[in-house]
């Protein structure tokens, strides 16, 4: 792929970020043979443009990593993207419907790193050895693609549907909690939508870290100490609409919400 095309559809994408306008998939509309070498080449387009215009990482997040999300969105494999501090929504907050698209909710398990990890070869045990804390959190996702219609490569390109995140205001050490067996609720106004437990997440979310850093180091990056790092979405996603109000419960981690505006 040229230079030329691997810039044009990182702008063309961040426009539709930016303009809060739905786009067709990158692979009808651009490059239909885009591979997923390729379309982490235009993440990383993404990724530098959003540096330089000042915004700052969060972390690298992981998704499609439980069998709900991947059947959900019918791809089989785990994929990262990166979260910008522009992102966060503070616990109890509001998503401004008109900054996104059309958004939906899951929750999640996340990591704070104590210390840098580099693959390959990274274990789950050592992910939890250079773990700080564990916070729980909603992700709002947001694909710039009509109806969240994408292949593969298509979603890498798209930073991985990144677009806001909701923290819990509490940190918790993770060897004090069983992360796999951690139940979790996400409810919409009051009614139950989704329920699941942290081994959704490829058995263990630690596990999820793991392979985050060994596909990192395929680049040659790494995770970074004081990263905070979304494991992956427990459950299926839900459609958010205007006046939501949404709720996460995590056994022992307590509550993380938000209403939509
Ligand atoms: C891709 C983003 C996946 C997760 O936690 O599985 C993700 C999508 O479903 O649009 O963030
Ligand atoms: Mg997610």
């Amino acid at each position: 792929m040229s230079n030329y095309l691997l810039k044009e559809i990182a702008e063309h994408l961040v426009r539709a970020e930016v303009e809060k306008r739905e786009v067709e998939k990158v692979t009808s509309t651009h490059k239909a043979d885009l591979t997923v070498e390729e379309a982490y080449l235009v993440q990383k387009e993404i990724v530098e443009k959003k540096i330089k215009e000042g915004n700052r990482i969060i972390g690298p997040k992981m998704g499609l990593t439980s069998k709900a999300k991947m059947k959900q969105m019918n791809i089989e494999d785990p994929i990262y993207g990166y979260v910008f501090d522009y992102m966060v929504i503070e616990n109890g907050g509001k998503l401004p419907l008109n900054e996104v698209i059309h958004p939906k909710v899951e929750a999640e398990i996340a990591f704070v790193m104590a210390e840098d990890v580099e693959g390959p070869g990274v274990t789950g045990v050592q992910i939890l050895a250079k773990t700080d804390y564990v916070v729980p959190a909603l992700e709002i996702i947001d694909s710039r693609y009509e109806k969240f219609h994408f292949t593969l490569p298509d979603v890498i390109a798209d930073n991985a549907s990144t677009s806001r995140v909701v923290f819990g205001s509490k940190l918790y050490r993770p060897e004090a909690y069983d992360l796999d067996l951690i139940g979790v609720t996400l409810s919409i106004n009051g009614e139950l939508k989704e329920l699941g437990a942290g081994a959704a997440v490829l058995g263990h979310p630690a596990h999820s870290l793991a392979m985050l850093a060994n596909m990192l180091a395929k680049k040659g990056d790494k995770i970074r100490k004081g990263d905070v790092i979304l494991s992956g979405g427990i459950t299926s996603a839900i459609r958010l609409e205007e006046e939501d109000v949404v709720s996460g419960k995590f056994d022992g981690f307590g509550e993380v919400s938000f209403h939509v505006g």
